[in-house]
């Protein structure tokens, strides 16, 4: 199959680069300390967020999770109020009350949240709005695959099937829910799970951008029309864990170091009187193996996994050159405004980089 009609690969492409350079920076200021508490990136989601959002203009609204600095930066927010909010600064998009979990920009307008399974909600309130204030608007809520085990996002997809709401689910399934493999937490089939509220359905590989854009177009188009909500579900990969400093991804980059660290504590709490009987102690070793293995066997996709790498593939190498070089240096420009703009007024979080 070519790729899709109106697809405009170069400008795809140039919105993933942005993206994962955004995402890199806030990785690195984090790691420096730059960055209250947690930071959760889009890394390997760039496929989904832009072949989703390259179909968003206008007041086009999206409900975003822990995963949404990306979808930001496709929707065009400001680099450096983004990046000064994310870090805690009260020059930041939302004076530094929100931080990285509840960016909200409501020039989009698009607003995230952290608890798990809120951006269902979020954007059928927004659908609902759109319908009536602003026909032929959609919502979009963006979410993972364990988001799909809370009740109140299935009552979401049940609302927006009852109302005809134009709104696009959108599921991120990266297959890990923290250190939980979401498939040992889910009964069924997620696609289908959508299937039986009655959603229209479409499955991609995230990483694949092109696809992506075609199957959100035509669920896209099909809400704007007054056609009914849709599901998008759309494999990815998180090749930098959890969120940064995930102890998973740090025993795969430094398995020795690692087990250095880690082994001893294990062994003395595996050899103490407590923490139940010597057969729950090896089933507890026996799971932890076992994710373990699947977390090395996962992280090993990685490259194949990747959307940016894929999209290289669509364009011609001299056009890649110049829309990462153009890409580096709009980021990198904001980057350094915003770390002077900090300097020592860093807030608090985790120094010394324990990537
Ligand atoms: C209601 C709720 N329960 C638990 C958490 C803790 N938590 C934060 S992210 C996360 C994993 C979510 O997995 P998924 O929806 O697949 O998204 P992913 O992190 O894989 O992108 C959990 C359990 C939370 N924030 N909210
Ligand atoms: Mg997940």
């Amino acid at each position: 199959m070519g790729l899709p009609a109106g697809f405009d690969a170069a400008g795809a492409y140039r919105a993933m680069v942005r993206m994962r350079l955004v995402e890199e920076a806030l990785v690195e200021a984090w790691a420096d300390g730059l960055v209250p508490g947690e930071y959760h990136s889009g890394i390997g989601e760039e496929g989904i967020n832009v072949g989703v959002v390259s179909h968003l203009s206008g007041r086009d609204s999206m409900a975003l999770d822990h995963r949404n600095t990306s979808p930001l930066v496709g929707r065009g927010a400001d680099l450096r109020t983004l990046m000064l909010e994310v870090m805690g600064s009260e020059d930041g998009l939302n004076r530094g009350w929100a931080g990285h979990m509840h960016l909200m920009d409501p020039d989009i307008p698009a607003a995230a949240d952290g608890i798990v399974g809120t951006s269902g909600p979020l954007a059928v309130g927004q659908a609902v709005a759109n319908a009536r204030l602003y026909p032929g608007r959609v919502a979009v809520a963006f979410h993972g695959e364990a988001a799909m085990n809370q009740g109140m996002l299935m009552e979401s997809y049940n609302m927006a099937v009852a109302w005809n709401l134009p709104v696009l689910f959108v599921c991120k399934d990266n297959k890990w829910s923290i250190t939980t493999y979401s498939a040992e937490v889910t009964g069924g089939d997620l696609v289908e799970r959508a299937r039986s509220f009655g959603l229209a359905v479409e499955q991609v590989g995230g990483n694949r951008i092109e696809d992506v854009y075609r199957a959100a177009g035509r669920l896209i188009t099909r809400a704007r029309r007054g056609k009914g909500p849709g599901f998008l579900h759309a494999s990815c990969h998180r090749p930098g864990g959890h969120f940064e400093g995930d102890p998973i991804v740090r025993l795969l980059h430094n398995p020795r170091g690692q087990a250095e660290e880690w082994g001893p504590p294990m062994i003395q709490n595996a050899r103490a009187k407590t923490g139940g009987s010597r057969g729950d102690q090896l089933a507890a070793v026996k799971v932890l193996t076992k994710r373990g293995a699947r977390a090395a066997r996962d992280y090993t996709v990685r490259a194949r996994m990747d959307p940016v790498r894929h999209g290289r593939r669509l364009l011609e190498q001299a056009a890649v050159d110049r829309i990462e070089a153009s890409e580096r240096q709009d980021v990198e420009q904001a980057v350094t405004e915003v770390r002077s703009a900090m300097g020592s007024r860093a807030t608090f979080g985790v120094s010394g980089g324990t990537r």
